[in-house]
């Protein structure tokens, strides 16, 4: 993982990391609120069957704060956002099975900013998830997750109810 300069395109000395496996952006956020971005960044290692979500600070190094992991599953998604209120966003991550199958469940992880071992909660998609935005859709002051999800979009409070499946 490299970063360039958008002014020229060239790359920042130091600010590059070789994880040797494959790796995504997940996603950038002042997840610790010093008012720095965070990159979240997932990454794939096909040799230990592991993926995991992993927090870098954008400084020379570009070094790991925390990590979320989990064996047999990737996580192929990430979102983020304020979803219990506390003023930190929480990290939203989809992982499925690393296998192939016919009927592939994956599973939502909210996290907290942290990445704690334990998630804040989890809920087991209908099928693949293809797509998850957090906002406060009712106004209440905490934000919800819309979840489009094997042919359904369903709308998720915090601790994993449903509220509404349309
Ligand atoms: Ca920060
Ligand atoms: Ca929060």
């Amino acid at each position: 993982m490299y970063v360039l300069n958008a002014a020229d395109g060239k790359t920042r000395p130091d600010y590059e990391r070789n994880f040797g496996c494959m790796v995504e952006i997940a996603g950038v956020a002042d997840f610790d609120g010093d008012g720095r971005p965070e990159i979240l960044v997932s990454v794939r290692d096909e040799k230990a069957r592991t993926g995991s979500l992993v927090m870098l600070r954008g400084g020379p190094g570009l070094p790991e704060v925390c990590r979320y992991s989990l064996a047999e599953h990737w996580f192929s998604f990430a979102a983020t956002g304020d979803v219990n209120g506390d003023g930190y966003p929480e990290v939203v991550a989809v992982a499925g099975p690393s296998g192939i199958g016919p009927q592939i469940r994956e599973t939502i992880y909210v996290l907290s900013h942290t990445l704690d071992p334990t998630p804040l909660w989890e809920w087991k998609a209908g099928g693949f998830v293809d797509g998850v935005i957090v906002s406060d859709l009712d106004g209440d002051g905490a934000s919800e997750l819309m979840v489009a999800h094997g042919g359904r979009v369903s709308v998720l409070r915090r601790r994993s109810q449903a509220a509404r499946q349309e």
